[in-house]
């Protein structure tokens, strides 16, 4: 977790090598390097905010392809590979797959 001027860094996702494509258990507890690339926890998010004060997501469960809470009959998590508040498999997916040009993650 980085904290500068107050602020608390969530995620960090940089490396494409880095992969956000988790269990449950690891986005709950948190994963990677506070320092480089890294989730922070879903546990250390409930403490830090009111889970009501992230607009873009409210209303919407966390997912993760293990664990499918989004409102769509896909499993968000397993398609985008990686957790995140889905929807029904919107395009924000900031967890996402890290692509070079020419990529198309498949
Ligand atoms: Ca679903």
């Amino acid at each position: 977790m980085k904290s500068s001027g107050g602020r608390t860094l969530l995620q960090h996702h940089e490396s494409s090598s880095f992969y956000f494509n988790r269990t449950w258990q690891e986005y709950k507890d948190g994963f990677g390097s506070l320092t480089s690339d890294h989730w922070l926890g879903l546990d250390k998010l409930y403490y830090l905010t009111n889970r009501d004060s992230l607009t873009a997501v409210k209303n919407q469960y966390f997912s993760t392809y293990d664990n499918d809470n989004d409102n769509s009959s896909r499993n968000c998590a397993l398609d985008m590979r990686s957790g995140w508040w889905y929807n029904d498999c919107a395009p924000c997916n900031p967890n996402g797959e890290l692509l070079k040009p020419n990529e198309t993650g498949d």
